[in-house]
């Protein structure tokens, strides 16, 4: 389907999920298999900056995937965090338990989702970009590489602690939450991140458990599957090797030039 069709009364599914294969993309497909709920997607292609297109720009102003088109209720929504609310509350989904079943888990499960939107994703976002597209590109900047290695090593941390606190075998214990849906395409990037995880033994199995499990491992390769960023043993060197060089050339390069930036006033 392409952008054009995306509210196309002749399509079956009430919903529609706008994304490409990365990390805030696969949520959603990872999602609809988690509740069985049925639904279509429609690729926002990056390699032809759709995200940017006038058509995407008008569903989401922000121009980044991923966006829902709820064809049921007439309705787009942006933002993952927002997305996964607003679709688990309409379709009474037991990954957001409601405030009257639970009010300590409900709670929670907002907590950490935020967060997942606010701390975790942007630090291996950035340390992903500074390493697999702009130094890539030739510009190579080890202090930014540093500190975005060091949060999102940080926030991996703190995954695997809340799991030797919760006992798993999910985040936040028994159950299956929002949070492990949010939490996990970044949580299984590691590898492209540059991020060591290899003494994150909770975190490292309940990796694991999730790309074993048929909803988590069915979205998880929707539009398409980009295993490279998984590292081994879901990929070969040569899909890393090639992935390396297609990934590159993705994102057009937004950044001011020094000359371009204003001068810092003197304290
Ligand atoms: N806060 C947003 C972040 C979305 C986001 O950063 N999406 C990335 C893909 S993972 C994107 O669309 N990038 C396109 C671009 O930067 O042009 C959310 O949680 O949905």
């Amino acid at each position: 389907m392409t952008l054009d069709d995306v509210w196309s009364s002749s399509v079956h599914s009430e919903i529609c999920c706008l994304i490409y294969a990365t990390q805030n993309g696969w949520k959603l497909p990872i999602l609809f298999e988690e509740m069985g709920v049925p639904y279509d997607w429609a690729l926002v292609d990056f390699e032809k900056n759709e995200q940017r297109s006038k058509g995407f720009l008008s569903i989401n102003p922000n121009g980044r995937i991923p966006a829902l088109i709820d064809r049921g209720s007439g309705v787009a929504v942006a933002e993952s965090g927002a997305i996964l609310e607003y679709c688990a509350t309409r379709f009474a989904s037991p990954l957001l338990p409601s405030p009257d079943e639970d009010l300590k888990l409900h709670l929670q499960t907002k907590q950490w989702l935020y967060w997942q939107v606010s701390g975790l994703g942007p630090a291996m976002g950035q340390a992903m970009y500074f390493q697999r597209i702009a130094k890539v590109r030739g510009r190579n900047d080890p202090f930014a590489i540093g500190r975005f290695i060091a949060e999102a090593e940080r926030c991996l941390q703190m995954l695997d602690d809340q799991l030797t606190s919760s006992g798993g075998p999910f985040l936040l214990g028994q159950r299956c939450t929002l949070v492990d849906v949010a939490c996990f395409p970044y949580c299984a990037s590691a590898y492209w991140a540059n991020v060591d995880i290899s003494a994150m033994s909770h975190l490292l199995a309940w990796i694991e458990m999730l790309h074993q499990r048929p909803s988590f491992s069915t979205g998880l390769a929707l539009p398409f599957s980009r295993t490279a960023f998984f590292g081994p043993p879901y990929a070969t060197p040569e899909e890393i090797e090639a992935e390396i060089a297609r990934n590159a050339g993705q994102f057009a390069v937004i950044s001011k030039s020094p000359s371009e930036l204003p001068e810092l006033s003197a304290p």
